[in-house]
């Protein structure tokens, strides 16, 4: 597979500079948390890095480093927000693995016994 380059015009990035609304939830020096506008169930968040990168496949190191601190304390913090008993951690790479948004996001989902994900 040939490395795709990162496009600066995906949604995500429109709305790291501000150019698009959402629902922020958490933000520090190198992540964002945005709530997904298709939750898959409450509370359903995407933790995007500010450092641009496509998907795992070209993120810098210490970008994915901050991701998956951020991943952490939101998966604590769902939780906690929605009573969860679980959480779902997702993340997709190119077209032939589910990607649709082309700026590297992970998606945490609050999980609860017996309830299934929504398609
Ligand atoms: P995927 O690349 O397969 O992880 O899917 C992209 C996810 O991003 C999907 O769950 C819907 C969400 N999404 C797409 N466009 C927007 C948007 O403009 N704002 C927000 N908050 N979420 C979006």
């Amino acid at each position: 597979m040939t490395a795709a380059r990162y496009d600066d015009g995906n949604v995500f990035a429109k709305i790291l500079r501000g150019d698009l609304p959402a629902e922020r939830v958490f933000e520090d020096d190198d992540t964002l948390v945005i709530m997904d506008i298709m939750p898959r169930g409450d509370g359903h968040c995407l933790v995007i890095p500010k450092a641009p990168a496509r998907n795992i496949l070209d993120v810098e190191p210490e970008s994915l480093a901050a991701v998956a601190a951020t991943t952490q304390r939101m998966a604590k913090a769902v939780i906690a927000a929605f009573g969860a008993d679980g959480v779902t951690i997702q993340q997709f790479n190119e077209p032939a693995g589910g990607q649709v948004v082309f700026h590297l996001h992970v998606h945490v989902i609050p999980r609860f016994d017996g309830v299934a994900l929504k398609p």
